[in-house]
C-alpha cells in the first residue's frame, strides 16, 4: 500500500517484505568487513544507536563533527559496497514516489536495541538536496518524529515496521525527524533489534 504523508513523503507499507530474509544477509554479510559502531557526538556523548556504512561515501560523526567520508575510520579501508538487493530496493520504492533516477552512494546502517533513540535533527551533510532518502525499517518497529521546518514545529508520530519502505524527498527533504526509543520486543528474523537502512546521494 502506498501512502502519501504529505507533499514529498510517502510510505510503502510491506515494500520489503519480500525480500526482508535477502536485505538481512546483505546487510549481515556488509557488517562482517565494516563493523559497526557506536558514534560519538561533536559534543562528545556516545551514540545509543549503532551504525555503520555501505557505498563510495559514509556517515561518520566524532568529536570533530558530522562528515561524509570515503573509507571507514575503524580500518582505513573503503565501505562496503552496496549490496544490489539494497540498491535495487531503493531505486524502485523512489521511482513508485515520484522520484525517477536516484543513484544513492550513500547507505548508512543504523542499528537500535530497546531503548536506543534518535533525537530530532536535520539531515543536511549531503551536496545534493534535490536527491531524496530512502530508509527501509527491518525487525522491530518504531515511531518516528517527523516533524516541520523548524525544531519547535509540532511533530507527527508515525508507525513503522518491519518491511515498511518511506521515501523522503522534495519539500519533506530538510524536515526534522528522529526515532522515539525502541520499544522492548523481539523479531523472528532478527531478534531484538532494529535495522534501519538510509539511502542517499551525499555527493
Ligand atoms: C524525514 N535515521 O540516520 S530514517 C538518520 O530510522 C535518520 O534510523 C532514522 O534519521 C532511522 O539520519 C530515520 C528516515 C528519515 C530520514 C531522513 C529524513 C526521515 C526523514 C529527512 C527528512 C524527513
Ligand atoms: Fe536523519
Amino acid at each position: 500500500a502506498v501512502e502519501s504523508l504529505e507533499e514529498g513523503a510517502t510510505i510503502l507499507r510491506g515494500w520489503a517484505l519480500a525480500d526482508a530474509e535477502s536485505l538481512i544477509h546483505a546487510v549481515q554479510q556488509g557488517l562482517m568487513q565494516s563493523a559497526l559502531r557506536q558514534m560519538s557526538t561533536p559534543g562528545g556523548k556516545t551514540m545509543s544507536v549503532a551504525m555503520s556504512n555501505f557505498g563510495s561515501w559514509g556517515w561518520v560523526s566524532d568529536r570533530q563533527g558530522y562528515r561524509y567520508v570515503s573509507k571507514d575510520p575503524e580500518n582505513a579501508e573503503p565501505w562496503p559496497e552496496i549490496p544490489a538487493i539494497i540498491l535495487n530496493l531503493a531505486q524502485a520504492a523512489s521511482k513508485k514516489a515520484g522520484f525517477a533516477g536516484f543513484t544513492p552512494d550513500a547507505c548508512l546502517v543504523n542499528v537500535y536495541v530497546p531503548g536506543a533513540r534518535m533525537s530530532l535533527h536535520q539531515d543536511k551533510d549531503e551536496q545534493d538536496m534535490d536527491a531524496p532518502i530512502v530508509s527501509i525499517s527491518l525487525g522491530l518497529p518504531a515511531t518516528f518524529l517527523f516533524g516541520g521546518a523548524q525544531r519547535r514545529d509540532k511533530v507527527k508520530r508515525i508507525f513503522v515496521e518491519h518491511g515498511d519502505v518511506l521515501v523522503w524527498g522534495g519539500p519533506a527533504r530538510l524536515r526534522y525527524h528522529g526515532v522515539a526509543p525502541i520499544k522492548p520486543g523481539e523479531h523472528p528474523l532478527v531478534g531484538a533489534r532494529r535495522i534501519n537502512l538510509t539511502l542517499r546521494k551525499a555527493h
